[in-house]
């Protein structure tokens, strides 16, 4: 990370054409007080805001296209099922997958991991086959293999991370030497904002003949990615940490894996034909899209890729992490605070704890001050374990965040360590 500059002023600090104060107009729920402070809504990691564009487009489709898709040959019908299909294409053209059916519409990046554990993991692997995650996973890139690793007796083996929150490349290497059957890892991490070398993990990966599945839940809102050029083998994401509604997310899979997966879950859509005696599956990714979808969810996930597509994933990146650097030289300037993760690449997220008090009882002196933060272990309890604390605070940053909201939050955490006398 470059050098601090302790100067909140506007574009020219933060790109010269990237307009925070535009960006910041398109997104309703930002312009309100809470506690009767200005909100100062930093927790985007969680979940980010939506944009005018998003509620309109869901809004629009309820009022005049909504019906079921691919059944009715009725007009609305026809209208659902394009804008349904037209949301698979644009999330294709965002990931650079190379054909629509290998996009999956799923409830989120949880669901979509829960179904390559069951679908493709659960037929494959046995006794003594390794499934590799790392030390700094969400729980939800844990716990499917968990409980895959039961129903299969296979086992989950875990790749450390020094206390930078980076991962150990030799460490990495040596684990997938022994031939795991599944890699899985977070292309960043929730916790510590750590970007992981993808590249050089999923080389390491194939050349072991694993498949790799990536996490990118906190990817896909700050980085441009593209599947082909990862060559990933699966990659998950959720709708709604990228500007779109919640109950939406998109698993891409490489085709030939796709359809040679079982369905996850049985209903109808997902079939062609079905006799008490069997039943003919549908195409992909029909296959895998069991029961009437979340139809208004794609949607508006279409409309937020086009919203983030329209500002640049380029220039969003230059900006947050403008907005990154000051938090992190501004938190390095005050007493008592611990950043936990300072990894060399990082996205959007500072991690920390303030001696002396408890991180909850900060989130709710914060939230007393219009600062939305998150408290908690973030759902990847074994980092905080890493680092011996029971949970940080974290500001997760977005599109809309300035320099000026990192100056309240430093404000914020001076109020909390003068009211608990620290
Ligand atoms: N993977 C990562 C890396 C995540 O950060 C999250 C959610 C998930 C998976 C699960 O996504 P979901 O949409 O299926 O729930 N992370 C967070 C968080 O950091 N705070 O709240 C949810």
């Amino acid at each position: 990370m470059s050098a601090p500059q302790h100067t909140t002023s506007g574009p020219a600090a933060t790109g010269r054409d990237y307009d925070v104060e535009s960006v910041r107009a398109d997104f309703p729920a930002l312009h309100q007080r809470v506690h009767d402070k200005p909100l100062i809504y930093l927790d985007n990691a969680a979940s980010a805001q939506k944009p005018e564009a998003v509620i309109e487009a869901v809004s629009h489709y309820y009022r005049h296209n909504h019906a079921n898709v691919h059944r009715g040959v009725h007009e609305l019908s026809e209208r659902a099922t394009n804008a349904y299909e037209g949301a698979r294409e644009k999330a294709r053209r965002f990931l650079n997958a190379g054909a629509a059916c290998e996009i999956v519409f799923v409830r989120g990046t949880t669901e979509a991991i829960n179904l390559v554990a069951q679908s493709y993991g659960r037929p494959r692997l046995g006794a003594g086959d390794e499934i590799l995650v790392t030390e700094m996973e969400h729980h939800s890139n844990i716990v499917p293999w968990q409980l895959l690793a039961g129903q299969t007796g296979a086992r989950l083996a875990v790749a450390p991370m020094n206390d930078d929150g980076e991962l150990e490349m030799t460490e990495y290497a040596r684990l997938v030497g022994r031939g795991p059957k599944i890699v899985a890892v977070t292309h960043v991490s929730n916790s510590l904002g750590t970007i992981n070398p993808l590249d050089e993990m999923i080389a390491l990966a194939r050349a072991a003949g694993a498949i790799v599945l990536i996490d990118g839940a906190q990817a896909v809102p700050h980085l441009a990615v593209d599947v082909q050029a990862l060559d990933c083998d699966f990659y998950a994401f959720s709708g709604h940490k990228l500007y779109g509604p919640t109950g939406i997310g998109v698993l891409y899979g490489k085709q030939a894996l796709l359809e040679a997966m079982p369905p996850y879950q049985g209903g109808g859509e997902m079939i062609k034909r079905v006799t008490f005696e069997d039943t003919e599956y549908n195409d992909l990714p029909h296959k895998f899209e069991a029961g009437t979808p979340n139809i208004a969810g794609a949607v508006g996930l279409g409309a937020a890729i086009d919203y983030v597509s329209s500002l640049g994933l380029e220039r969003i990146a230059r900006h947050e992490n403008d907005v990154l650097e000051y938090a992190t030289s501004r938190l390095d300037e005050l007493r008592g605070i611990r950043q936990i993760g300072t990894a060399r690449e990082r996205a959007s997220i500072v991690s920390f704890s303030i001696e002396g008090v408890h991180p909850h009882d900060a989130g709710t002196v914060l939230d007393h001050e219009g600062i939305a933060v998150r408290a908690g272990h973030h759902c990847a309890m074994p980092v905080m374990q890493h680092f011996g604390v029971p949970a940080t605070v974290r500001a997760s940053l977005g599109i809309y965040n300035t320099r000026e909201e990192i100056d309240a939050l430093i404000a914020g955490i001076g109020k909390v360590q003068e009211l608990f006398g620290v």
